[in-house]
Order: C-alpha cells, then sequence, then structure tokens
C-alpha cells in the first residue's frame, strides 16, 4: 500500500485526531491540508490512533464497519465502507446514561452486532462461514460523533478520524445466528417516543454477515486476522439521528429485544 505522506506528517495528523476524540473538538479534513491524502494515509492515521490508544491501556474489542447501507451512504455522500476499530471503554451500558460533555455531534444508529466465537484464520468467504464462526448475535446502538464541522467529510478523512466512533450499546437478548433470518429483522429507532429510524437488517449489504465478509476480507489483506470474542459492529441499517442532552433513544430489534440508552451533558 503506497502511503504519500512521510510518517511525521501523517502522525501530526493522528496526534490532531487523537486530541478531537479525547475533547470533542473539531477537525479540518486531512484532505484539505494534504495533498494527496488518500485512503491508505487514512488508515496510516488510524493505525497510528490505535497505537496511541493501547499505549495508554485501552483495549481493543473489535471493529465496525461504517457506511454499509445505501441509506448511509446516501446520507453521508459517500459510496464505500469503511472499517474501525472499537475498544472496552467506548461501551455504555444497556438503559444507561451516555454523556455528551467530551463529544463533538453525536448521532445514533441501530446495528446488529456479531460476536465472533474463534480466530478465523484466513478470510470467510460466504455467509455461511460467518455464521459458522459466530457466537452471538446482538441488537446495539452505535453512537458516532464526526469530528468534521458539519459531517462534511470524504473518505480518507473519515477513515482517520476511526470512522467517526464514538461510543456503542449493546443490549437487548442475544441470540445464536442459526435461530435468526438475519435478512428480515425489523428494526424501529425511537426518540423521546417518537419514531425517527425503521429498516430492516438486510438494508446492510443485503446480510449484515456480508460486513464480516468484507472485514475478514480487509484484515487478511492487512495481515491481520479475526480474532475469537471480537465484537462487530455491521454499520447502521438506517439513517443515523442526531441527538443532544436529555434526549432517550430505543432501538427495538423483532426477536432481539430493546437497547435503550439516554443522553445527559454530565453523569
Ligand atoms: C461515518 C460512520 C458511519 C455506519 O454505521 O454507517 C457508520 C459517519 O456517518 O459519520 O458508523
Ligand atoms: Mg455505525
Amino acid at each position: 500500500m503506497s502511503v504519500s505522506l512521510s510518517r511525521e506528517e501523517l502522525n501530526a495528523v493522528a496526534a490532531r485526531v487523537d486530541e478531537a476524540q479525547s475533547t470533542g473538538g473539531t477537525l479540518t479534513l486531512p484532505t484539505a491540508e494534504h495533498e494527496g491524502f488518500d485512503i491508505a494515509c487514512g488508515y496510516a492515521v488510524q493505525d497510528m490512533l490505535r497505537e496511541r490508544w493501547q499505549a495508554r491501556g485501552r483495549r481493543l474489542v473489535g471493529y465496525k464497519a461504517g457506511l454499509t447501507s445505501r441509506a448511509k451512504m446516501a446520507q453521508m455522500k459517500v459510496d464505500t465502507p469503511t472499517f474501525g476499530f472499537i475498544t472496552a471503554d467506548m461501551a455504555v451500558p444497556d438503559g444507561g446514561v451516555c454523556p455528551t460533555r467530551l463529544l463533538a455531534r453525536p448521532r445514533v444508529e441501530p446495528e446488529i452486532a456479531f460476536l465472533m466465537k474463534h480466530d478465523i484464520p484466513g478470510s470467510l468467504r460466504t455467509e455461511a462461514d460467518v455464521l459458522a464462526a459466530t457466537d452471538f448475535i446482538a441488537p446495539a446502538i452505535e453512537i458516532i460523533d464526526s469530528r468534521y464541522a458539519n459531517y462534511k467529510f470524504d473518505l480518507p478523512s473519515v477513515v482517520a478520524d476511526n470512522s467517526s466512533s464514538a461510543r456503542y450499546v449493546i443490549g437487548g437478548r442475544p441470540r445464536r445466528p442459526t435461530d435468526l433470518d438475519l435478512r428480515t429483522i425489523g428494526i424501529v429507532v425511537l426518540q423521546n417516543g417518537e419514531i425517527v429510524g425503521e429498516a430492516a437488517s438486510g438494508a446492510v449489504l443485503g446480510n449484515p454477515a456480508r460486513t464480516i465478509v468484507m472485514l475478514s476480507q480487509w484484515l487478511e489483506a492487512r495481515g491481520e486476522r479475526l480474532e475469537g470474542g471480537s465484537l462487530i459492529l455491521t454499520g447502521g441499517a438506517c439513517e443515523a439521528q442526531l441527538v443532544s442532552a436529555e434526549d432517550s433513544v430505543c432501538a427495538r430489534f423483532q426477536g432481539l429485544g430493546d437497547v435503550v440508552v439516554r443522553f445527559a451533558q454530565e453523569t
């Protein structure tokens, strides 16, 4: 993979992303600041961010995919899925409170989460491979937070911002993958009691298991692999909704129960 910026330049971008993500600050687009900042540069910055966090003791628990549904691609005006990493301390308990103080412009989206059973040696090829390697499917709310003003970004920039990853809530009733038809799970999102989003799980690449196929292939191309116990957020099934302090959000998943989170300035 060719990267057109020097390590120093990429490191400087990673330091700015780190600062914005830690304080709820706003970033200027790396693509506007550095000529030639491409997707490879975005992932190089993301890797540096991951190293910085791991060095500070933040534990990697898995990955998130972004822009895997048409609704999300249309909303954000980009046309390729992206990946990011998630850490243990990003989790908010189901029914818990998510503080907004350190978030810039949080949004919520309903996602199907996978918990992998064991290490996946090579890349997975089919949806059946994915189901065989999956321990549980759980419903989730991802709380994304773009550090770019007005959610205006391009692919290399959003990748550098760890695909807008911020917090996540895993809840409901986890189920074995073979007990579900992963294409037709009905999802309704309520914000302060009003329906603000509706989708079927198949809005994500026809079947959210497809996200795991793409993720495992992406990891394989990077010389990494999907580890047993990894948690994967497969991508928002419908458009993300902006939230603010005092909002309460419930995502209701057919056969998988509800995921609930409330937002507050402080806890
Ligand atoms: C990019 C992240 C998208 C998803 O599930 O599609 C994402 C963004 O919209 O800020 O997490
Ligand atoms: Mg998402």
